[in-house]
């Protein structure tokens, strides 16, 4: 199995961990923007080839994974609903990100202002939705995003109590602790 991919990407360590959760022999293939645009469809990263599947998105490739180890990717709707809202909030945030990255001024904007507010909302909801929260595909994934949005500095969780108990739980996870982000 050959996942293609960096160390910092959240979607990319969900993958990872899901893996590691198995023992599943894999090579992670470290891939930049040109690698990526040549290698996948969607010009980013993750993808996944195992023989002759080729898998061009995170949730595709998890699905894949729990599916060849007899596992479904979500047990309930309410867990899929979850995963989607961590998948918008990563997606806006990694929008901003990229946006400001290659010098746009995202407060300037009124659609990058609503992507900021769209993360905060889905933040909110988190922080209310905590308690309910399993070491499951949308536990995993909120918990790549938090670690990545505070390697990347680009929200204050302090705000957000419950999650920043959720990260330290998540920490307690061994695959969770050995796919960490590598210092900057
Ligand atoms: N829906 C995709 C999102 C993947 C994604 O946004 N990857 C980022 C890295 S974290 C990327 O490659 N961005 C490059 C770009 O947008 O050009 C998934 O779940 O795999």
């Amino acid at each position: 199995m050959h996942l293609y991919g960096s160390y910092t990407s959240p979607f990319v360590r969900h993958c990872r961990i899901a893996l590691l959760q198995y023992q599943a022999k894999f090579k992670l293939i470290e891939t930049d923007y040109q690698q990526s645009a040549a290698g996948s469809a969607a010009m980013r990263v993750p993808y996944f080839e195992h023989q002759d599947i080729k898998l061009h998105d995170s949730m595709s490739i998890i699905r894949f994974i729990r599916e060849l180890h007899g596992h479904r990717m979500c047990e309930t709707t309410a867990e899929y609903d979850l995963l989607l809202l961590v998948n918008t909030a990563i997606d806006s945030t990694i929008n901003l990100f990229l946006l400001e990255k290659s010098g746009v001024d995202i407060a300037a904007n009124s659609y990058t202002q609503r992507q900021s507010q769209r993360i905060q909302q889905c933040l909110e909801h988190f922080e209310s939705a905590a308690e309910q929260l399993k070491w499951n595909d949308a536990g995993i994934r909120l918990a790549c995003y938090l670690d990545w949005v505070q390697y990347r500095q680009r929200l204050d969780l302090r705000q957000y109590p419950a999650l920043i108990a959720w990260l330290e739980q998540a920490q307690q996870y061994p695959e969770f602790a050995d796919t960490a982000p590598p210092a900057a």
